[in-house]
C-alpha cells in the first residue's frame, strides 16, 4: 500500500471518542491512514485502539508512551515516525470531534492540488467560527491570537490551530529536536518555524466545535506556557538563522 496520507492523533483518556473516530476516518474517502499516540491513558483508549487494528492492520497505528508526556511530544514522536515511514502528507487531529475529520479531505487538497507546503483548519478567516464554547473560552482563545501576531508578525489567523496538513518536505526541513513546547505554544512554535523557513502556508476555513464526549486536558501551565512562550521564541529567532537542515 502506498504510504501517502498519516493522520496523528494523540490521546488521553478519550474512550468515548476513540472508537467513532477511528472508524470515521476509515470510512473517509482517499484511504486516511491514523497513528494514534497514547499516554498510557488510565480509561483503556489504547485497548480500544489494538482491538480495531485488527480490522485496520494496514492502516491502523498505535504508539503506547509510558505517561503522560504532552501533545507537543506525543506530536513530535509522530512526525518523526511520518518521515521513517515515507508519508507525504501528515496531519494533526484531535480525538474530540472538534475538528470534522471530513475536513481533512480539503486540508489534504490546499495542499497536494493547490501547491501549498503546509494547511490550517482555521476558525478565524471569516468572524469566529466556533461552536459552542462559552463566550470568555472564544474570546480568548480569538485575542490570544491577535496577541501571537502582534508579538511574532506571523501573517496567520488562527496561530493556536491543532488542525494541520504539512507535507514531509516542510518536517524534513525542521529539526524536530529543537521544537520545545507542548501545548498551544507548540502549535504556534510549528507554524513560526514553518514560516521563518520559507514554506508557503495556506488557511482553510472550518467549523470548530466544542468536545461533547470526554474531557479537557487544558491547564493554566499551558496558557502559561503559550503567553511567555511567544515572547522568548521571537527574542530567540532574532539570532537564530533559519535554514532547512535537509536539502529539500
Ligand atoms: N498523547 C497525549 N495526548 C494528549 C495529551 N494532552 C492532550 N492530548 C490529546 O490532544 C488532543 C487535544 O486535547 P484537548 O483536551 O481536546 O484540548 P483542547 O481541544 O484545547 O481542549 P478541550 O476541547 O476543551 O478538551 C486530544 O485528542 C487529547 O486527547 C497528552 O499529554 N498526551
Ligand atoms: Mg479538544
Amino acid at each position: 500500500m502506498k504510504k501517502e496520507k498519516l493522520v496523528i492523533i494523540p490521546t488521553y483518556n478519550e474512550l468515548e471518542n476513540i472508537r467513532d473516530m477511528i472508524q470515521t476516518v476509515m470510512d473517509l474517502e482517499g484511504d486516511f491512514e491514523l497513528l494514534i499516540i497514547d499516554d498510557n491513558s488510565p480509561d483503556g483508549t489504547a485497548k480500544v485502539v489494538k482491538d480495531l487494528a485488527t480490522k485496520f492492520p494496514e492502516r491502523l497505528h498505535l504508539i503506547q508512551r509510558s505517561g503522560k508526556l504532552g501533545l507537543g511530544t506525543a506530536y513530535i514522536e509522530g512526525f518523526k515516525y511520518a518521515l521513517n515511514q515515507g508519508y507525504s502528507y501528515i496531519f494533526e487531529m484531535d480525538a474530540d470531534f472538534s475538528h470534522d475529520p471530513k475536513d481533512l479531505i480539503r486540508l489534504y487538497k490546499a495542499c497536494a492540488e493547490e501547491d501549498n507546503d503546509m494547511a490550517i483548519g482555521s476558525r478565524y478567516i471569516t468572524g469566529v467560527n466556533v461552536v459552542n464554547w462559552p463566550m470568555g473560552r472564544v474570546l480568548m482563545s480569538f485575542f490570544a491570537s491577535k496577541y501571537v501576531q502582534f508579538i511574532t508578525g506571523i501573517p496567520i489567523k488562527d496561530t493556536t490551530a491543532g488542525f494541520k496538513c504539512y507535507t514531509a518536505r516542510v518536517l524534513r526541513a525542521m529539526d524536530l529536536d529543537k521544537i520545545k513546547f507542548i501545548g498551544y505554544a507548540f502549535q504556534i512554535e510549528m507554524k513560526f518555524t514553518a514560516w521563518k523557513l520559507g514554506f508557503k502556508i495556506v488557511e482553510v476555513p472550518i467549523i470548530f466545535t466544542d468536545r461533547t464526549r470526554g474531557t479537557s486536558k487544558m491547564s493554566s501551565g499551558i496558557f502559561k506556557e503559550a503567553i511567555f512562550g511567544v515572547i522568548y521564541m521571537k527574542i530567540k529567532s532574532i539570532f537564530k538563522s533559519y535554514q532547512s537542515i535537509n536539502r529539500i
